[in-house]
């Protein structure tokens, strides 16, 4: 290993997220590298928010490399699509057998599960992962959700279970949750699987606020897919099914 191989976990992309995942990994005795595509992003976070921790930034994807210890874990925090898929080669001529790719942005589950085929091939270790708890999750404990090529969890799990959220019981919140790519199913399996309208989705999301799953996300679920537009049809069927991030 090269001696200026010193941190544990890499992440590109320097918006809110990025920044709050580093910070969080950090705080939990994790030295992290920072890259950003505008290079100049990262050291406005060295001078900045990082001022006084253990996070370091790289100028170029070489520099950024040559900074991790292997197997390498490399999170992007970019904006879902092309930024994904460019990353990606770019990174791919500088790793080698068995390190890993960690795609924390929110990318739709095809595209994962493509990613995940083609850095296989590659020998690479793909792993989606869900994050959930916005900004202030990032920073203090985010639900995370990765799934992907298994032989990535035994690398990840001591990082992502110290940085994510505690339930009551101190279980942390984020486990493996298969291969592949893994989410974004539940809307597409009650509709385009079961049949049910979005009426009778309102009434199993309200049954499941009552219970164990009570949540912010399944109380707004119920209101949304109970919403109706001026013609009296479910509204959310004609929102289209497009976001950026
Ligand atoms: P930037 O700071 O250079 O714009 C959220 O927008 C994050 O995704 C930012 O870190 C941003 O980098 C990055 N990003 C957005 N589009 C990108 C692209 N086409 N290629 C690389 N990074 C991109």
């Amino acid at each position: 290993m090269s001696s200026t191989a010193v941190a544990d976990f890499g992440l590109i992309g320097l918006a809110v997220m990025g920044q709050n995942l580093i910070l969080n990994i950090n705080d939990h005795g994790f030295k992290v590298c920072a890259y950003n595509r505008t290079v100049s992003k990262v050291d406005d976070f060295l001078a900045n928010e990082a001022k006084g921790t253990q996070v370091i930034g790289a100028h170029s994807i070489e520099d950024f490399v040559a900074k991790l210890k292997r197997p390498r874990k490399i999170m992007m925090l970019v904006k879902a699509g092309d930024a994904v898929d460019k990353f990606i080669e770019t990174l791919l001529p500088h790793l080698e057998e068995g390190d890993i790719i960690i795609d924390g942005g929110n990318s739709h589950y095809p595209d994962t599960q493509r990613r995940y085929e083609y850095l296989t091939s590659k020998k690479i270790l793909f792993v989606g992962c869900g994050v959930s708890g916005g900004e202030e999750g990032a920073r203090y404990g985010p639900s995370l959700m990765p799934g992907g090529n298994p032989e990535a969890w035994p690398h990840l799990k001591p990082i992502f279970q110290a940085i994510a959220a505690r339930a009551p019981d101190g279980a942390a919140c984020c486990d493996w949750v298969g291969e592949g790519g893994a989410g974004h199913f539940v809307y597409h399996i009650f509709r385009d699987g079961v049949g049910f309208t979005d009426d009778e989705q309102g009434d199993i999301f309200a049954q499941w606020n009552k219970g164990v799953l009570d949540s912010f996300l399944i109380e707004i679920s119920t209101d949304i897919l109970r919403f109706k537009d001026t013609d009296g049809q479910p509204l959310l069927e004609k929102i289209r099914d497009a976001a950026g991030q």
